[in-house]
């Protein structure tokens, strides 16, 4: 088994077809992609990169990423991707913990990150920007593509992302070849996806979401994929006209609604909307329907498992829910004691299937901690199953902030925190914010007389942590609440600071 290998089996016979279709660029047609791939196949065992062997890339979204992913997948590399907004700080956490073969970055880091990266003590750092430009960029160009297919088994590792799980550090999630084929080939049909569909792609490719979501469905389908670097409302308007699946987090929907010229007549050949990565709200589903006329698709996953539940194609897709397990996958609510709970019953949504991840990178401990003694994953998700088998989330058991479908772990931003001088405690909250979602806050605890302001602060994270993790308010008080156990009781925080 070869997962590249299962989708070019899917594309083969439409090579001459529209792959990634970039405003201002060349079209990437899936022979263009076979190509490239296969001459960065070529440059990664140059480099002697083999099969298992990691690679970090933090590379902007084009083409060529695309092609190096690929790439992993022909020889069986495994691929981690890193969010571009990520400071070197973060990057050199990932590296150390990673220990990848080769590290990729852009052109633009390459001074910062060389250093970086040979501190953590990985052997090869190489660039790739958006023009096929960068070190690895060039060397493409010059060799023989490599066309072979390294064999892999399914439970094989094929992709590590980086994710908090419910506490503490990022950790790898191991994704398997089986993994990501299982819920590639079942999407693609639990979708409808059919000859035709072209899919507007305005996510970041270093998630699940924008990588294994949208571009394996669109692989299986060999389809036409209009690839936006970013969302932009104005952008992703124009390009409506021309697909007819578009997926995305909520604030894609809530920054068209935003755009009071955004009509039914944008949407007129979409036959799809898709949302997911944090709650679509049931003000955001309903207005959307009356203002073009589509339902939005809502569907529920996690780094770990990659899609858990969807709405269906055809039948009710109701606002507030995520739908039914997807074929395959066994959902189940439990109590505190991991019961499972009858229909209606509020509790831990857990789930087990051929999506589930094999565990954190080096973390036998914690992967142990997050799953059932029957096999089930412990998503840290609460939600409740209606007599159907509906899923609804209504909150979560994890400490865990979603901006802008980013997941943000308060314990990451609280140690940054803490460790300034000046600084006694704090806890970092989740309050709700009209685009993102959910924004980040610090409730700060500080030695009197010190000069810790809000400003001090928000510019000493900004060091540390990606612009959206850091804080975009600072409150300083006298002391946080706590309940009789000294725990933080952040729920009073959310109360007090919502508005
Ligand atoms: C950008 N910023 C954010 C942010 N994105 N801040 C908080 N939360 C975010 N998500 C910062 C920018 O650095 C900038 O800082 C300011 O906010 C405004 O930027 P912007 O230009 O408005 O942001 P934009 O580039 O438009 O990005 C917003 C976004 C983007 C929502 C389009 O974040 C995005 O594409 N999110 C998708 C994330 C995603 O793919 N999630 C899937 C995870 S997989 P400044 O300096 O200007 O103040 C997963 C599993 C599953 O969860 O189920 O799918
Ligand atoms: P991540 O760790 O980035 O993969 O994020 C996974 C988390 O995103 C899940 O555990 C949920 O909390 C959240 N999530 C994903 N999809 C949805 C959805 N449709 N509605 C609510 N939360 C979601």
């Amino acid at each position: 088994m070869n997962l590249y290998q299962i989708f070019r089996d899917r594309f083969e016979a439409h090579l001459d077809q529209p792959f990634l279709i970039s405003p201002g660029e060349a079209v990437c047609s899936y022979g263009d992609i076979d190509r490239l791939s296969a001459c960065f196949a070529a440059a990664l065992r140059l480099e002697d990169v083999n099969a298992l062997d990691r690679v970090v890339v933090q590379v902007d979204k084009s083409a060529g990423a695309v092609a190096l992913y690929l790439a992993c997948l022909r020889i069986g590399a495994v691929y981690v991707p890193l969010n571009v907004a990520y400071t070197a700080a973060e990057v050199a956490y990932f590296l150390s913990d990673a220990a990848p073969t080769l590290f990729v970055c852009r052109p633009a880091s390459a001074d910062q990150l060389y250093e970086v990266a040979r501190q953590a003590g990985v052997p090869v750092t190489r660039t790739l920007g958006t023009s096929l430009d960068g070190s690895l960029g060039h060397v493409t160009h010059k060799l023989t593509p490599s066309e072979a297919l390294t064999e892999r088994a399914p439970d094989d590792v094929a992709a590590m992302l980086y994710t908090s799980g419910t506490t503490g550090r990022s950790k790898g999630a191991m994704l398997t070849l089986e993994n990501l084929a299982s819920n590639a080939v079942t999407l693609h049909k639990y979708w409808g996806f059919r000859p035709g569909d072209v899919l507007l792609h305005a996510l970041p490719i270093f998630h699940v979401h924008g990588l294994f979501v949208a571009l394996h469905c669109a692989m299986l389908n060999a389809s036409s994929v209009i690839f936006l670097p970013s969302f932009n409302t104005h952008e992703v308007r124009r390009a409506l006209a021309d697909a007819t699946v578009m997926m995305g987090v909520p604030t894609f929907y809530t920054r068209l609604l935003d755009n009071e010229e955004f009509t039914r007549e944008d949407c007129r050949n979409i036959r799809l909307f898709i949302s997911g990565s944090a709650p679509l709200t049931e003000q955001t589903f309903t207005e959307f329907e009356q203002r073009t006329g589509h339902r939005i698709l809502e569907r529920y996953g996690m780094t770990e498992t990659n899609m858990i539940t969807s709405n269906p194609l055809d039948g009710e897709r109701v606002a507030g829910t995520v739908g039914y397990a997807l074929p395959g996958i066994e959902v189940r609510v439990t109590s505190d004691s991991g019961e499972p709970l009858p229909p209606g019953e509020l509790g831990s949504v857990e789930l087990k299937g051929p999506n589930v991840f094999t565990g954190y990178w080096r973390m036998p401990q914690k992967t142990a901690q997050e799953f059932r003694s029957d096999g089930f994953f412990i998503t840290g998700d609460l939600g409740l199953l209606d007599q159907d088998g509906r899923l609804s989330l209504v909150g979560r058991s994890k400490d865990l902030i979603i901006s802008g479908g980013y997941n943000i772990y308060p314990q990451e931003i609280e140690s940054v925190i803490d460790a300034l001088p000046g600084v006694v405690e704090s806890a970092v909250i989740g309050v709700p914010h009209p685009d993102f979602g959910e924004s980040v806050i610090a409730v700060v605890v500080a030695i009197k007389d010190q000069a810790v302001t809000e400003a001090s602060i928000i510019e000493a994270t900004a060091l540390q942590l990606a612009r959206f993790k850091q804080p975009r308010r600072v409150i300083l008080v006298d002391e946080l609440p706590r309940n009789t156990m000294g725990k933080v009781q952040k729920n009073i925080l959310r109360d007090r600071y919502s508005a």
